[in-house]
C-alpha cells in the first residue's frame, strides 16, 4: 500500500524536525509536540482518505461532468474514452505535491481547461470555475486565469496513467515551472486530486425529492429559517460562525405528495461521488429530521446572498451542530454536505 502524500510530507518533516513552510497554505514554525500532533492527524487523515478513495467506491470508469452556466444548464458528460481523445495538451512542470523531489520536472498530458471551456461555448460573462473532486474537496479558479495560463486537467504523468495516490486519474496541474508567479496565486492546495466535476459559476438551484423537481421559488414559499454556525466543511468559508439561511428539512415534505415517514431514514445525495455511493448512501434519520434543526440552506450572511459554488452551493445541507439527539451529536454522525441534489426514500 502506498503512503498518501500527506503522510509522506509529515514523516519527512519529522525526520528533519525543522520548520514547515506550508500547512493549509500559511507559514508556521512548529514544535516537536505539534509535529507529533500533526503526525497523528496525518495518519488518521491518511487512512480516511484511503478508505474514501479505494475499492468499490471508485466509479469505474472515470468520467468528468461539466455543469452550471454552460450548455443551457444541461450537464456535459465526458467519458474516459472522450477524455483520452481530448488529452492532447502537455505541461512540463514540477509537481506541487511531490515533496520528495520538489524540483523534479514532470511531463503532464491532459486537457487544457480553457480549451474545454471554449469547445463547449462558455458564456462570455462567466467568472469562476469550481472543480469538485471525488472526496468532496473543491477549488475555485478565475476564468480569466484559466485563459491566461495553460492550467490543465492532467490524465497522464511521464507517459503513465496518474495513480490514485498521486492525485489521479484526473489531476489539476498548474504550469509552475513556466509561470513561477502561479506558485503564489494558486498554491499547492489548488492542485486538486481526482477531479470529477467542473462547474461554471453556480448552478441554478434545483432539488429532486422523490419524483418531484423542486426549484428555488418553491423552497422560498416555505418558512425561512436562520442558523448561526461554523460551517461544517472546509471549502470557501472562514472559520468564524456565519448566518446560514434556508428551510428546515422537515418542512420540505409539504412540497411533495409523499409525507415524511414516521420512522426509518431517508437518503440524501449530493454531487461529490463520496456523497452518492448507491451501496452505502448517506442517510438522514427521520428522528433527526423531526427533532433536529436540519436545514437545506440557499443563502448566507446579513445580506442573504446566494451560496455560490465556491462555497458549496447553491444548496447546502446545514444544521445546528449542537443538536444532540440520541447517543451523540448530529455533527459527529453527519457532515454538512455541499451541492445537495436529491432526497429519496
Ligand atoms: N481531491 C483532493 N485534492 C486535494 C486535497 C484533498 O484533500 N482532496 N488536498 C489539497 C491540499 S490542502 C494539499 S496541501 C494538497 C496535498 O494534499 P495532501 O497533503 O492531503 O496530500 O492537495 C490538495 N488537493
Ligand atoms: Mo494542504
Amino acid at each position: 500500500m502506498h503512503l498518501h502524500l500527506y503522510l509522506q510530507k509529515i514523516l519527512l518533516l519529522m525526520l528533519w524536525g525543522l520548520s514547515i513552510t506550508s500547512i493549509g497554505g500559511c507559514e508556521k514554525k512548529i514544535s516537536k509536540q505539534q509535529i507529533e500532533a500533526l503526525r497523528r492527524e496525518a495518519i488518521a487523515r491518511n487512512s480516511q482518505i484511503l478508505a474514501a478513495n479505494t475499492g468499490s467506491k471508485q466509479p469505474q470508469p472515470w468520467k468528468l461532468l461539466i455543469q452550471g452556466q454552460i450548455n443551457r444548464g444541461k450537464s456535459i458528460e465526458l467519458n474516459w474514452k472522450k477524455l483520452l481523445d481530448l488529452a492532447t495538451d502537455t505541461v512540463k512542470t514540477t509537481d506541487a505535491n511531490n515533496v520528495l523531489e520538489p524540483d523534479k520536472v514532470f511531463e503532464f498530458k491532459g486537457i487544457r481547461v480553457s480549451r474545454l471551456l471554449k469547445q463547449f461555448d462558455i458564456p462570455p460573462d462567466a467568472k469562476e470555475i469550481t472543480f469538485v473532486c471525488f472526496d468532496s474537496y473543491q477549488v475555485t479558479l478565475k476564468v480569466e486565469d484559466l485563459f491566461t495560463y495553460p492550467i490543465t486537467l492532467a490524465i497522464a504523468k511521464n507517459g503513465q496513467k496518474i495513480k490514485r495516490e498521486q492525485g489521479g486519474p484526473i489531476y489539476l496541474v498548474f504550469p509552475y515551472t513556466e509561470y513561477p508567479e502561479l506558485r503564489k496565486k494558486y498554491k499547492q492546495v489548488y492542485w486538486a486530486f481526482y477531479v470529477t466535476h467542473m462547474i461554471v459559476d453556480t448552478e441554478t438551484p434545483k432539488l429532486q425529492v422523490g419524483n418531484t423537481k423542486i426549484e428555488l421559488a418553491d423552497l422560498d414559499k416555505l418558512p425561512q429559517q436562520t442558523i448561526l454556525e461554523e460551517v461544517g466543511y472546509r471549502s470557501g468559508w472562514d472559520s468564524d460562525r456565519v448566518k446560514v439561511h434556508g428551510v428546515w428539512m422537515r418542512d420540505i415534505f409539504a412540497l411533495v405528495p409523499k409525507q415524511l415517514p414516521t420512522e426509518g431514514s431517508i437518503k440524501i445525495f449530493a454531487k461529490p461521488p463520496i456523497y452518492r455511493d448507491s451501496e452505502q448512501p448517506i442517510r438522514l434519520n427521520v428522528k433527526d429530521i423531526r427533532e433536529c434543526d436540519i436545514m437545506l440552506a440557499t443563502r448566507w450572511g446579513e445580506k442573504s446572498q446566494p451560496i455560490i459554488a465556491s462555497k458549496g452551493g447553491p444548496i447546502t445541507l446545514a444544521f445546528k451542530n449542537s443538536c444532540n439527539n440520541g447517543k451523540n451529536r448530529l455533527s459527529q454522525r453527519l457532515p454538512w454536505l455541499t451541492f445537495v441534489e436529491e432526497l429519496s426514500e
